[in-house]
């Protein structure tokens, strides 16, 4: 059986819980955070998510993951017959992580911490996340799924990086981005009513406390050195 480590207050771990309870696989979650001794022994840049496959294999990275999971267990896809179609997936899911994920992450600890991110910062996370908004809303289909009519892992996958942007930009840079992508917000209420996604969102506000706890004692610990 697949082990899923991480912990779900992540958003990348909820990418990969997502496409494992949709394909129906069986899995166990092995909850660990980030900093961990037994983490860096899975992953040695010690980060969630990481998987142990069926054979013993440690495996992260999410979008690894998630081909490696699309390619062992095709029943039930998640990604489309074509190769045109499976990049367009992967172009969005791609964009998605560069353009929207990883410029918002470098506001979390001014979430975190509820302090305001220096101005500097605010204006180069705002440069590169003007740069995805029109990538997405050339890319992104909305009929009904995000490359079209089928679900794929790309609606997994932005959906969960969404979570981060919407809490960052929201909070820091004053911006109701996901407004900027016509139908985004509207398919994003539509992933989140799944019985998958309420699953996960519950699964995540149970986390909340202690994940903050831990994030808590890691500034802390970061602080007395
Ligand atoms: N590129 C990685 C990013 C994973 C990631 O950043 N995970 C966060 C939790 S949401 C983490 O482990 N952070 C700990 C750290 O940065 O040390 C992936 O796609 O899996």
């Amino acid at each position: 059986m697949i082990t899923l480590h991480g912990f779900p207050a992540s958003n990348y771990y909820n990418i990969v819980k997502h496409a494992l309870l949709y394909k129906a696989l069986p899995f166990q979650e092995n909850l660990i955070y980030a900093g961990s001794d037994a983490l860096l022994s899975i992953n040695p840049v010690g980060k969630v998510p990481a998987i142990t496959t069926d054979e013993g294999m440690t495996l992260s990275e999410s979008s690894v993951i998630c081909d490696f999971i699309e390619e062992t267990y095709p029943a039930i896809p998640l990604y489309p017959k074509s190769a045109t179609e499976r990049a367009i997936v992967r172009q969005i899911m791609k964009i998605a992580e560069l353009y929207f994920e990883l410029p918002s992450r470098r506001l979390i600890p001014y979430v975190f911490s509820g302090t305001h991110a220096p101005d500097a910062v605010k204006e180069e996370v705002r440069q590169v996340l003007t740069r995805g908004i029109p990538a997405l809303n050339r890319l992104c289909q909305f009929s009904l799924w995000i490359a079209g009519k089928e679900l794929t892992m790309a609606d997994i996958y932005v959906h969960y990086v969404n979570v981060v942007v919407k809490a960052c930009a929201s909070t820091q840079l004053d911006w109701d981005i996901l407004a900027e992508i016509p139908g985004m917000k509207e398919w994003n209420d539509t992933m989140s009513q799944s019985d998958i996604a309420q699953k996960i969102e519950a699964d995540r506000l149970a986390n909340m406390p202690e994940f903050m706890t831990h994030v808590k004692a890691q500034i802390q610990a970061a602080q007395s050195k």
